[in-house]
């Protein structure tokens, strides 16, 4: 399978690595409208293809898909030029600005007929797969509160300079792979109430989020997220977990221990493994960018459609869409006005 990936940034370079460990996988041709950049990626993973006009790298063809790692301004022209090329695509989250970009995108790939899933790693990572498969298979019952949490105070800034910009930060970010776990586990929402702070002075945007969803299961579940806190031991980037079901509760708690009590107690170590190419404490967030593309190749081979799909997505899109509408207006929204 031959790919194109755009967007040679900062996060691109994790996905180029993942793309050289997955057989049956080579990346032909690379785009970014930043020259250097795109130079340095090129020499780094051996690509002679390179293009700063996406327009003329869809002309010129030979490859089945893209992976479009640029920030979300440049997605949706991106995603239909991809489409209208008639390749299969991997966008990085946020998908969209907004749910008419998003709605636009999912009919331009269906129309097109080829697979587009969202680069949402975030559930992909194998300490949150490790608890999904305890929660699925029934071990705790069934789960009627949730929460999980995200609270750092690590310096996203230096690396991801355009996050301390935006008027908004850390739902449409980060707080989106979190409500995505949220789906994950409990299933899609009806209603979301939504509290936003700014702590930080140097950024535009809220750095605190705190959430609460009702799922139409009936389950609750509060998602919080913070880079304003400073604790020890700094858990970025973990996702913790707090679950109780009707015959027992699971927690992922810091320093990736997953401890189960349902008719007794377990605790097991589930970290991640570090990748060769990757680095503490990304190596987290690396691992599922390997997975999510695994994820993404098996998909197309046989026919399914990817669990994060574009489609799939819109739902994730919305909880964000509507967090902010809550936040913003001091009331619950209902998922199905968005
Ligand atoms: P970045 O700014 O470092 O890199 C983006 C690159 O895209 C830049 O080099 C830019 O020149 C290029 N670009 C932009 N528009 C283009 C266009 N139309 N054609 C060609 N090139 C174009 O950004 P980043 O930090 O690498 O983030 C990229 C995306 O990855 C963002 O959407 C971000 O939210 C996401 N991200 C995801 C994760 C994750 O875990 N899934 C982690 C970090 C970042
Ligand atoms: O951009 C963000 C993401 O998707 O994961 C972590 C991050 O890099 C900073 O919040």
């Amino acid at each position: 399978m031959k790919g194109a990936v755009i967007g040679c940034g900062f996060f691109a370079q994790n996905q180029l690595e993942a793309w050289r460990d997955i057989e049956g996988v080579e990346i032909v041709a690379l785009c970014d409208q930043d020259a250097e950049r795109l130079n340095a990626s090129a020499a780094a993973f051996n690509v002679e293809r390179c293009y700063t006009d996406a327009a003329k790298m869809f002309e010129e063809g030979g490859f089945d898909f893209v992976d479009i790692a640029t920030t979300v301004g440049s997605h949706r022209a991106l995603v239909e030029m991809a489409a209208k090329a008639g390749v299969h695509i991997i966008c990085q989250k946020p998908f969209a600005e907004n749910m008419t970009d998003a709605r636009a995108m999912v009919d331009a790939a269906k129309v097109a007929g080829k697979t587009l899933m969202v680069h949402e790693n975030f559930r992909w990572q194998s300490p949150i797969q490790a608890a999904l498969k305890i929660v699925k298979a029934g071990t705790i019952g069934e789960p009627f509160f949730g929460r999980v949490s995200f609270r750092s105070g690590y310096d996203v800034f230096s690396g991801q300079p355009y996050l301390a910009e935006g008027k908004r930060f850390i739902i449409e970010d980060l707080g989106i792979h979190i409500l995505d776990i949220a789906r994950a586990f409990f299933g899609d929402a009806t209603r979301i109430a939504a509290t936003t702070r700014r702590i930080n002075p140097k950024i535009n945007g809220e750095d605190v989020a705190t959430m609460m969803l009702t799922h139409e299961n009936g389950a609750t579940s509060v998602v919080d997220c913070s880079y304003a806190t400073q604790r020890t031991p700094e858990t970025f980037p973990q996702s913790l977990l707090e679950i109780d079901g009707t015959l027992g509760t699971l927690r992922l708690d810091a320093g990736y221990r997953l401890t189960v009590q349902a008719d007794g107690e377990t605790q097991t170590d589930v970290s991640p493994p570090l990748l060769h190419w990757a680095q503490k404490p990304w190596h987290n967030i690396q691992e599922s960018v390997l997975t999510i593309q695994q994820h993404f190749v098996d998909c197309i081979n046989s026919g399914r459609q990817p669990e994060t799909s574009g489609a799939d997505n819109l739902k994730t899109l919305a909880l964000v869409e509507a967090a902010y509408l809550a936040a913003e207006q001091g009331r619950t929204v209902k998922l199905a006005d968005i």
